[in-house]
């Protein structure tokens, strides 16, 4: 039998019938709510809150976390929502995996019984949006050398300082903010606040003209004097490990994210090359397309084995950092080279928002370097290599 052109190698053969609901699900919902809108978001440089309570009433806000209104799936089925999301946007991909991945898997990791029952059960339902304030200005690939600061004031804590590139920032109703704090406040290092955006002095400001992920709300958190009870820190970790246990979770998520955006780019440009006729004849038919369609199907398809074998590898608890470093820098990579490849089968047309390719190739521009860059994966996997740690 001649392979199936979207999934050359048969890789979700291996899926289970569950997880092909699941994958179904969201690839229907995706086709009939969000792609017919994308293009429209992306140009106008929106991303309605709306589409939060559908993505929630089919369990796709914390899907992989238990209790609390969560889903509860395996990584496998995570993984495929994210990659059917990805198909139509990163923005989109991006949205779920702050929601799930960051804000809701940090209070579920590291919360207190009591930010578990507060935030979680509405933000499983996108009732309530969260976000994830590590990074700043002068802090991004090295975040231990934050400023943002938290004092002890009495039994409170006082935060000030501020966090730059924060997804959905502007729509959050919590935000996880990690700050330093002072030796002699009795908990010294990097600490974890649940931080209600209503409180006094915490600001966000839209960051205006970007030209990637542009369906997706990006944001300056300003903290001044922000006031907090004692109750507001995660109580039982501290250091980067807090915010990197995150960091390993939304990196699954965008590995797999990658595939769908490949996928999309590459089938557009079998779709186009099929149909567009130059010389005579469909432009498919010459051997230089064909090259082009032959690496992008193997691109396509090895970044997709990458992403089943990680998921498994989730699902049985067997999965190292590093593996998730290789996950996301090969197959972010790949799709970048798949997005770019298929840009040029598209000619002109490429360029414009009628077709999916240029959306996903500005975007994944972004998704090179947010939740570390390609060179911090890389010196990840330097480091499991050689044993040798290469940052500094
Ligand atoms: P280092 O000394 O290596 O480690 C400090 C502590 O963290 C532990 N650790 C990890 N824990 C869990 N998962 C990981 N992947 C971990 N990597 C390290 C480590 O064991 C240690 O623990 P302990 O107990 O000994 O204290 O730290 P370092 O300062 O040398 O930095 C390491 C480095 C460069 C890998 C790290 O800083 C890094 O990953 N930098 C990149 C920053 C980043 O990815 N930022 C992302 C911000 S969030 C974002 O982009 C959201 S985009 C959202 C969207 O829209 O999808
Ligand atoms: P830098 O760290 O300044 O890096 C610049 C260049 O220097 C890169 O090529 C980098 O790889 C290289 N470099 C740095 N150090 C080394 C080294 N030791 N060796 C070799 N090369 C090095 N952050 C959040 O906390 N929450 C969010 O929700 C979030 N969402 C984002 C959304 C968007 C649209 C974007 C663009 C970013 C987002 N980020 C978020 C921030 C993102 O994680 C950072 O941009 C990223 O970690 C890189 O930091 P930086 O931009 O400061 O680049």
């Amino acid at each position: 039998m001649v392979p199936d052109p979207s999934d050359f190698l048969a890789v979700d053969a291996e899926l289970t019938a569950e997880e092909r609901d699941i994958r179904d699900a969201v690839r229907d919902y995706a086709a009939a709510e969000l792609a017919p809108r994308i293009a429209e978001w992306y140009e106008s440089n929106t991303l309605p809150r709306d589409i939060a309570k559908g993505l929630g009433s089919l369990g796709l806000l914390g899907m992989h976390l238990e209790g609390y209104g969560c889903a509860g799936t395996n990584a496998t089925s995570y993984g495929l929502a994210c990659r059917e999301l990805e198909a139509v946007d990163s923005g989109l991909r991006s949205f779920v995996s702050v929601q799930g991945s960051l804000a809701m898997f940090a209070i579920h990791r590291w919360g207190t019984e009591e930010h578990k029952q507060t935030w979680l059960p509405r933000m499983a339902t996108g009732e309530a949006l969260g976000c994830f304030g590590l990074t700043e200005a002068d802090a991004g690939s090295d975040p231990g050398s934050m400023r943002t600061r938290a004092r002890r004031d009495g039994t409170d804590w006082v935060l000030d300082g501020s966090k730059m590139w924060i997804t959905n920032g502007t729509l959050a109703d919590v935000a996880v903010v990690w700050a330093q704090t002072d030796p002699d406040a009795g908990s010294s290092g990097i600490r974890g606040f649940v931080v209600p955006t209503d409180t006094p002095g915490f600001t966000a400001n839209e960051v205006k003209h970007k030209l990637s992920l542009r369906a997706s709300l990006t944001a300056e958190l300003v903290l001044e004097g922000v006031r907090l009870p004692a109750d507001a820190m995660f109580p039982e970790v501290s250091g980067l490990k807090g915010p990197l246990s995150c960091l390993n979770e939304a990196r699954y998520g965008i590995l797999w994210g990658a595939v769908g955006a490949a996928r999309s780019c590459y089938e557009a440009a079998l779709a186009y090359a099929m149909d567009r006729e130059q010389f005579g004849k469909p432009i498919a038919g010459f051997q230089l397309t064909q090259r082009k369609l032959a690496e992008m199907v193997v691109a396509v398809n090895q970044a997709s084995l990458t992403a089943a074998r990680i998921g498994r590898l989730k699902d049985s608890h067997e999965l190292h950092p590093a593996q998730v470093s290789f996950g996301k820098m090969a197959n972010v990579h790949a799709a970048l080279d798949v997005a770019r490849t298929a840009r040029t089968v598209l000619g002109g047309n490429g360029i414009t928002l009628e077709y999916p390719v240029f959306r996903h190739m500005t975007n994944l521009e972004t998704v090179l370097t947010y939740e570390g860059t390609e060179e911090m994966h890389a010196l990840s996997i330097g480091q499991a290599l050689t044993g040798l740690a290469a940052f500094r």
